[in-house]
């Protein structure tokens, strides 16, 4: 057998994603809570448009999301028929703290997350945690600006204690930030930034990303420290560059292209800012503000190193006219060799492979590979059932890689949490007709729908996956 007995196979959502329930139980705004459908949406993200409080032009997704709030004891029985071992989510951090920084938690919030997790394992599920998934208490970009402030640190810091320690013993997985290098591409998203006038954008992004380096090496520290058992992962919006050819311009800007994103996890994974990236801050006037011991606090590495997966990337050290296409929010010239879903992602099952070992020889640490799936326009029959062979397909050859990587290439992986095992709304689109799941939703663009849940052709594919331990697919 390939894989390891104890692999921990399993799906992966966020609570913005599906939750709903947006005011419910005490809960405070958080950024992501504030995107809307439609063009807009994208200004947004980036930081370019502002938009912090609901307007009545705009229809907002998250606020009812697939209605998980009420619906997690019938989607966690799902999720454990399908034999999950793991199941990724994350907390809403204004569930915990409304406003980000309150003198006390919201003993709500606390009580609706300790139920999920007592539901997960009474199915023996490991639940496995984002402390941060896009989520950026809103009162907080209100007062602060988000994490271009320092106190962001201290409020984050004490999110994280307040729900390691009320969780000891149900929660041993965690992650510090989704996608942290996302940061970078979509700054309101990943950091509540939103730029005016002649702000220096750069300069913000990174003194941000020295912010949320510092509460991730904090919170690593300090969750050894609550329950030596806990295991803290870094999380990358994974997917290497691929030269567009072999001209060395090319590859040198593939190198260049990979440090952008590697750059948070060199810091989280080894525990110093790189070389590469003191020259560039040098270059590009980038003036970090630090605080004395912030240097010795990133040497706090994490245990284990996450990522996301759904395409490569290809990139030129030309500037021609490349036909391009998106995928996770990077842009990346058309790759003429691979395949593109409804929405121009690649698909590149053997950079899944590659990824896997780049990460590996880079870092040394265990991976976990903890989002990776098929978006696509589902047509369910009169039950709600979908015949989804693409998604299997994908799934298919995604799975056949890693396993390549694991047994071929020796690479120690942990596990792996198909994204959006349960269909919900996409973080780039908003869009609920972007499907990733085995459980299909009733529910669309616009709003309307039952919320009924039905199980997909994939979910019994995946069910028999887990159950052979990866060997049928
Ligand atoms: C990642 C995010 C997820 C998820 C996924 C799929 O960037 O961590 O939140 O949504 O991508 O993207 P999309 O929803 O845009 O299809």
């Amino acid at each position: 057998m390939t894989l390891p007995d104890n692999f921990l196979w399993g799906g992966a959502t966020a609570a913005n994603q599906v939750e709903g329930g947006i005011l419910e139980g005490g809960r405070g705004l958080s950024n992501i809570d504030l995107l809307p459908t439609g063009p807009d949406r994208a200004a947004i993200s980036s930081g370019m448009m502002e938009l912090l409080d609901w307007d009545e032009k705009h229809f907002y997704p998250a606020k009812e999301a697939i209605d998980m709030y009420h619906h997690y004891k019938d989607d966690i029985k799902l999720f454990a028929e399908m034999g999950f071992k793991v199941y990724r989510m994350s907390i809403s951090w204004t569930r915990i703290f409304p406003n980000g920084d309150d003198k006390e938690p919201n003993q709500k919030g606390l009580d609706f997350y300790r139920d999920i997790f007592e539901e997960l394992r009474s199915y023996q599920i490991e639940p496995l945690v984002t402390l941060a998934h896009f989520d950026v208490p809103v009162s907080m970009i209100k007062r602060f600006g988000g994490w271009r402030d320092r106190k962001l640190v201290d409020a984050y810091v004490r999110y994280a204690e307040t729900v390691m320690t009320a969780f000891k013993g149900l929660v041993k997985y965690w992650l510090t930030f989704n996608e942290i290098n996302i940061l970078i591409h979509s700054p309101f998203v990943g950091g509540g930034l939103v730029f005016k006038a002649g702000d220096n954008k750069q300069q913000l992004i990174y003194q941000a990303a020295h912010h949320q380096l510092v509460a991730s090496s904090r919170v690593t520290k300090l969750a050894h420290v609550i329950d030596p058992d806990n295991k803290i992962g870094c999380m990358l919006a994974g997917g290497m560059h691929y030269p567009y050819t072999c001209r060395p311009e090319d590859y040198k800007q593939a190198i260049d292209s990979d440090r952008e994103n590697y750059f948070f996890i060199d810091v989280q994974a080894r525990g110093y800012y790189p070389n590469y990236a003191r020259k560039m801050f040098e270059r590009e006037g980038i003036n970090l503000v630090m605080a004395d011991g912030d240097l010795e606090m990133l040497k706090n590495t994490v245990d284990f190193v996450s990522f996301s997966y759904y395409s490569s990337r290809t990139v030129s050290g030309f500037e021609e006219d490349y036909e391009t296409t998106t995928g996770n929010l990077f842009r990346s010239i058309k790759n003429p060799h691979l395949k593109s879903t409804e929405w121009g992602w690649q698909i590149d099952p053997l950079g899944l492979r590659n990824a896997l070992n780049q990460l590996y020889d880079r870092y040394q640490k265990p991976l976990f590979i903890v989002e990776n799936g098929l978006g696509a326009k589902d047509i369910p029959d009169e039950n709600g059932y979908v015949e989804d062979d693409y998604r299997i397909d994908y799934m298919r050859q995604h799975i056949a890689a890693f396993k390549d990587a694991v047994e071929i290439d020796g690479v120690d992986l942990l596990g792996y949490t198909s994204w959006g095992c349960i269909d919900l709304i996409s973080a780039s689109t908003g869009q609920m007709s972007k499907r990733y799941g085995f459980i299909y939703v009733d529910r669309d663009d616009d709003g309307v729908g039952s919320f009924k849940r039905s199980k997909k052709k994939s979910f019994a594919w995946y069910k028999q996956v887990i159950a052979s331990n990866g060997e049928q697919l």
